[in-house]
């Protein structure tokens, strides 16, 4: 044998080494039916446990096994496709704890050559544009947000309330395009109904939940003490929710306060099952149910039939209250 002939046996020998982990793994899950990844920010919230529900009944229903999956920060979302990977999973649905971490996620998958959707919020790049080759699911932001603005300036004509004596609660995370895209649309509809600018105060929020909403809305209202009529808006209703508590805790009547949420789901029902009502006045709702179901189906046609999902499918929504929440429930089947 010559040398140059060794040296190419053995460095194939080598390569067939290395590989063999590799080959064995993808082997050993060969037989095994579809597993996809269902990744949510907060699996806490009842609308994501929506998402993942309706994402495994999907699975029962047409053969495949969805692995859900918290992951509230950078480091569980990289563990979590990590552990996908692992488990031979061939991809995943995501909404991440921080759209920035767009770039991180598609490097991750595409070491274990997963395909991935987003549903929700969308991931962006380095330059802040949403991240290229990814399809998205989520809600058309701003017109949501103009429903929102409607309902609430409806509601204020409603009970006979003058612009110039009502101030306004804009809860806001301006780090996620969606929030953003939410909060302006609600803006720009209350001020074409008539309210005045002046009167919106920022409440910058930490965390997209109740707590966030209560924490980012309770020192606008200490510093506005003689502002007696007062209406909330946010990116969604755990955080109108929360805003509405801090008017409570200020006991601040129901009556002087107009909180329109976006989601529909957990915590308004239960909100509008109380006996009295709140301050909280409705929500803007949306299928979580199809948000869930749809994302999950375009990843798994995607992945078995190579179709590719559309780039970005916006989902609408209906006002939801205390007359008529079952009937909006269960007309958007959640
Ligand atoms: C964001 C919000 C969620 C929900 C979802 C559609 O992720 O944080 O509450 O509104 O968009």
């Amino acid at each position: 044998m010559t040398s140059k002939l060794r040296r190419t046996t053995l460095s194939a020998i080598l390569a067939a080494t290395l590989a063999a982990p590799f080959a064995m793994q993808m082997t050993a899950h060969a037989d095994e039916p579809l597993k996809v990844g269902f990744l949510v920010k907060m699996p806490e919230q009842a609308w994501f446990i929506n998402e993942q529900k309706a994402a495994t009944a999907l699975g029962k229903k047409d053969g495949f096994t969805v692995v859900n999956i918290g992951t509230p920060d950078g480091e569980k979302v990289l563990g979590a496709i990590d552990n996908l990977g692992a488990q031979g999973a061939k991809g995943f649905v995501i909404c991440a704890p921080d759209v920035r971490l767009g770039p991180a996620i598609q490097a991750r998958a595409k070491r274990y050559n997963m395909k991935f959707v987003t549903v929700d919020d969308q991931l962006v790049d380095s330059t802040g544009k949403p991240l290229a080759g990814v399809p998205h699911l989520g809600m058309s932001a701003f017109k949501i947000g103009n429903q929102v603005g409607q309902a609430i300036s409806d509601e204020m004509k409603k009970r006979g309330w003058k612009p110039e004596e009502v101030g306004a609660i804009r809860i806001t995370d301006y780090e996620l395009p969606t929030a953003k895209l939410r909060t302006d649309g609600a803006t720009e509809t209350l001020l074409a109904n008539g309210f005045k600018k002046d009167n919106i105060f920022d409440a910058p929020q930490k965390t997209t939940d109740d707590e966030g909403g209560f924490n980012a809305a309770s020192p606008v209202l200490s510093k506005h003490p003689n502002i007696k009529k007062w209406i909330v808006y946010a990116l969604n209703e755990e955080t109108v929710l929360g805003g509405v508590r801090a008017t409570e805790q200020l006991h601040i009547p129901a009556a002087d306060v107009i909180g329109v949420g976006i989601n529909g789901a957990g915590e308004a029902f239960a909100e509008f099952q109380k006996k009295e009502p709140t301050g909280f006045y409705g929500t803007i709702a949306v299928s979580s149910t199809n948000h869930g179901r749809e994302s999950t189906e375009n990843l798994v046609d995607w992945i078995e039939k190579g179709k590719v999902p559309p780039a970005d499918t916006q989902t609408t929504g209906k006002l939801m209250t205390r007359d008529n929440w079952l009937q909006v429930r269960s007309d958007l089947g959640i």
